[in-house]
C-alpha cells in the first residue's frame, strides 16, 4: 500500500511545531515535510522553505516528495491582522487557494484547513453558539475564516476533493507561544504566573471565551483526519470545544496552586474582537459524526501548564548556568 506522505505549511507556528511532532510519531519522520517562511535551526526532521502565497513553491514540494496529504495552518491571526487588513486578506486567502489549487491538481487525497470561533459575530448566539449560526465576523482574520470555509466546501461538492476543517477555539499549550491572537492572553498568563510575575490582561475580567488545551485540540485534528470519509458530515468547518473561562477564572484556578499570583487588567482593542466572539460553543456535530470528547477542564489544564512550564523553565536556567 501506498505511504501516506504529509505537508505541513506554517510547521514553525504554534499549533504547526507541536502538530508536527505528533504527525511525525504517526507516520515515520521522513514522511513528514514540515515547511514555513524560515527554517527553525533546531528542527529535527525534514523541512522546506515556502512562502504558500507562492502557487509553484507548494507544487515543487508536493511534486519532489509525492505528497498526498497537507495540513494548511499558515495565516495572519485576528489582533495581528486587524493591523493590515487588506494584506491579512491576501495572505490569508492566498495561501487557501493555492493550497486548494495544488491539491485539485495534483488530486491529493485530504486537506485540512483550520478555521475558527472567530468566524462568529454578534448575531450568534453568545452561549453555547450552534453549528449553523450567522456568520457576521468583525475581524479581517474571521472574515477570512469564514470565506475559507465555504472555499473548502466549495472544492468538496465541485471537484470532491476532501477537504476537513476545525473552528478551533483559542488554544492553550505549554509547548509554543501564540502567534497574534486575541486568546493569547490564556497561555501568557501561565508563564508570568510560573515566572512569578504580575499578569497584565488585555481582556476584562469576566470576558468569558472558548479555549481548548493543545492535547485536544492535536487529537482533535488527528480524530477529524482519520474518520471514514462518510462520517464527515460538515464540509464547512465543525465547531469544536474544550472549556469555556474568563481570565478571572483562570486566574483564579492559577491562584489554587500560587496563592500570591496577581493579576491586574488594562483592556485594549483585543477586548473588542474578544466581545463579539461566544462565550461557549455547541460541539455537537462533532461528538456525533466523529466522537469527539475533549479530555481537559481548566483545573486540569491548569496543572499540567504550570508542572510542564516548570519543568521548562528550570531546564533553561541549568542549561544557561552550565555555559555561564
Ligand atoms: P501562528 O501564527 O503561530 O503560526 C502561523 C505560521 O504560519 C507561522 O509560523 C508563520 O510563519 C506561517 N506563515 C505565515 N505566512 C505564511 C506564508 N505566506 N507561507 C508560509 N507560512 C506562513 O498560528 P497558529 O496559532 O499556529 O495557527 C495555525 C492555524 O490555526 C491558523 O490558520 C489559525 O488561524 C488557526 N487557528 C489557531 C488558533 C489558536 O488559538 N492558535 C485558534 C483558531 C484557529
Ligand atoms: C485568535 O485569537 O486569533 C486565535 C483564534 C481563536 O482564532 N487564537
Amino acid at each position: 500500500m501506498k505511504k501516506d506522505v504529509i505537508l505541513i505549511i506554517g510547521a514553525n507556528g504554534q499549533i504547526g511545531s507541536v502538530l508536527t511532532k505528533t504527525l511525525q510519531e504517526k507516520f515515520g519522520v521522513s514522511f513528514v515535510v514540515a515547511s514555513d517562511l524560515r527554517k527553525d535551526p533546531n528542527f529535527e526532521g525534514v523541512f522546506e522553505v515556502i512562502d504558500a502565497t507562492d502557487f509553484e513553491q507548494i507544487q515543487s514540494v508536493v511534486s519532489k516528495y509525492g505528497v498526498n496529504q497537507i495540513y494548511h495552518l499558515a495565516a495572519i491571526l485576528s489582533a495581528k491582522g486587524e493591523q493590515a487588513p487588506l494584506a491579512t486578506w491576501d495572505i490569508n486567502m492566498k495561501t487557501l487557494f493555492n493550497v486548494l489549487e495544488v491539491a485539485r491538481l495534483n488530486n491529493l487525497d485530504k486537506v485540512f484547513y483550520p478555521s475558527s470561533i472567530a468566524v462568529f459575530g454578534d448575531a450568534a448566539a453568545m452561549n453555547n453558539t450552534p453549528q449553523d449560526a450567522f456568520l457576521n465576523p468583525a475581524t479581517v482574520y474571521g472574515i477570512s475564516k469564514s470565506s475559507g470555509e465555504n472555499w473548502a466546501q466549495y472544492y468538496f461538492l465541485r471537484y470532491g476533493l476532501d477537504v476537513r476543517s476545525l473552528r478551533y477555539p483559542g488554544i492553550i499549550g505549554y509547548q509554543s507561544l501564540p502567534g497574534g491572537g486575541t486568546t493569547d492572553y490564556a497561555v501568557d498568563i501561565y508563564h508570568k504566573a510560573v515566572l512569578n510575575e504580575e499578569f497584565t490582561c488585555f481582556l476584562n475580567a469576566d470576558c468569558e471565551l472558548p479555549m481548548i488545551f493543545m492535547e485536544d485540540a492535536i487529537r482533535a485534528t488527528i480524530e477529524l483526519m482519520d474518520a471514514p470519509k462518510e462520517s464527515i458530515k460538515i464540509r464547512t468547518s465543525y465547531n469544536l470545544a474544550g472549556v469555556s473561562f474568563s481570565p478571572a477564572e483562570v486566574a483564579r484556578s492559577i491562584q489554587k496552586i500560587y496563592p500570591d499570583f496577581s493579576i491586574k487588567y488594562e483592556a485594549d482593542f483585543r477586548q473588542d474582537i474578544a466581545s463579539k466572539w461566544p462565550n461557549s460553543i455547541d460541539d455537537s456535530k462533532a461528538k456525533a459524526d466523529w466522537a469527539w470528547k475533549p479530555e481537559y477542564d481548566l483545573e486540569t489544564m491548569t496543572r499540567t501548564m504550570i508542572e510542564k512550564l516548570k519543568q521548562q523553565y528550570k531546564k533553561k536556567q541549568v542549561e544557561l548556568e552550565n555555559i555561564g
